[in-house]
């Protein structure tokens, strides 16, 4: 694809890093891989600073990995619209942005990248036109999702090449603990990487293991879950690269790493506690088992979108694995309420490891970026009648 190809990728940061997360990951992809002019208007450079550290949050404009980065601040500035606008979490484009593409002959192709949802709706509302009610223009509605009829998820070209070989490798992976300040692990050691929101059920996982019957090193980045630990280790507060131990657990803080140094972090870890959306998605590539705190919603529609994952991350595992596998997320939820049996993570460990390899091959047939520049081509060329 010729680099003349120009996209456009505004974001909006709700909260958290899972807006920045995706949109820089696509960003990144749509550029290095498919040869795309990408710029990329993000409204909060702070958040997206922690992802990717060379960011400068006060200029306005700035290239990064190929990509030009926009601030996205009001008013916006009169530029020309790009010939892919990818709206990000329906994150309203600017008006005047909205009339410059109204403006152009050949109209762009606007898209609607949602959320993640694996429930059976997304399949029917993936691709859904939704012409403006006033402007000759057209928004398409693009789904990722898990199943062939979606628009699949974001996998970098021989990502999964690049993880199996350094899974493979002991050396990059100690390189990789030096870097952290880690130590390496120690015979017969579970190391777990523990990514996740505020959570009720976090205590007395970590009591679970400190009777673990190896050991267990639990390496948590810094962010949201660092009071919960402090507290269990009767401290107020605690720093990156602190450690604690007790019994056969041992917790050690880490800084929050670039983007690309955390699929690494999940590569190297066996069992792997993730959250939100993205972290979600790069477990799965990681190819090692995970457990998910999904992103709570003051609905609880949550728990919906966690239940039609576990329906289809679950099929073809053996009926004790699979109650397992539920128990221990709907707990990591917040849904039961009853102590469960945290060491069965453990105890299932080599059954879930296979399944997750074999689920990251299974999805890693539907790349959301093809697909979105397949669905592009095929609208833009598209006689303006038939929009
Ligand atoms: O930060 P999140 O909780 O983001 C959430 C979700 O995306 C949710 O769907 C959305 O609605 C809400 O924000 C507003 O979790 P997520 O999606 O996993 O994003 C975290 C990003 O941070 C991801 O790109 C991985 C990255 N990351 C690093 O780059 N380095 C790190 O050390 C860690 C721990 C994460």
């Amino acid at each position: 694809m010729s680099k003349l190809l120009a996209c456009d990728i505004f974001c909006a940061v709700v909260d958290n890093y899972g807006d920045i997360g995706v949109c820089w990951r696509l960003a990144k992809q749509l550029s290095n891989e498919h040869g795309m002019a990408v710029r990329l208007w993000v409204d909060d450079l702070a958040s997206f600073r922690k992802l990717c550290p060379e960011i400068d949050s006060e200029l306005p404009a700035q290239h990064s990995h190929g990509v030009k980065i926009r601030h996205w601040i009001a008013p916006f500035p009169e530029v020309e619209p790009a010939h892919l606008v990818i709206e990000a979490f329906a994150c309203e484009l600017p008006g005047s942005y909205v009339m410059a593409m109204a403006a152009q002959k050949h109209k762009p192709v606007w898209l609607n990248l949602e959320y993640l949802s694996a429930e059976n709706w997304v399949e029917g509302c993936h691709k859904l036109p939704s012409p403006h009610p006033r402007l000759p223009l057209v928004k398409y509605f693009f789904f990722p999702g898990f199943t062939p009829r979606t628009g699949g998820l974001l996998l970098e070209h021989a990502l999964l090449a690049r993880r199996d070989a350094f899974q493979r490798d002991p050396r990059s992976i100690a390189a990789y603990w030096n870097t952290l300040g880690v130590p390496l692990p120690e015979p017969n050691e579970t190391r777990i990487s523990m990514f996740c929101y505020e959570n009720l059920a976090l205590p007395g996982l970590l009591a679970a293991w400190t009777g673990a019957s190896a050991p267990i090193c639990c390496l948590v980045p810094e962010g949201r879950a660092l009071p919960q630990v402090a507290s269990f280790f009767g401290r107020e507060r605690i720093t990156p690269g602190e450690t604690f131990g007790c019994g056969n657990l041992r917790v050690q803080v880490l800084p929050f790493v670039e983007q690309e140094r955390y699929d690494e972090l999940l590569w190297a870890c066996d069992i792997n506690f993730v959250r939100g959306e993205d972290s979600c998605v790069r477990a799965q590539w990681a190819g090692r088992p995970f457990v998910w705190h999904i992103y709570p919603q003051h609905d609880g529609v949550h728990m919906q979108k966690l239940r039609a994952f576990m329906a289809l991350y679950c099929a073809g595992l053996q009926p004790d694995v699979t109650q397992a596998l539920h128990d221990l997320w709907a707990a990591w939820n917040g849904e039961v309420k009853s102590k469960p049996e945290w060491n069965n993570l453990l105890a299932y460990q080599s059954v879930l490891q296979q399944h997750a390899h074999d689920w990251a091959q299974q999805l890693s047939g539907n790349s959301l970026a093809l697909n979105l520049l397949d669905f592009f081509q095929k609208v833009d060329r598209m006689p303006a009648s038939e929009i």
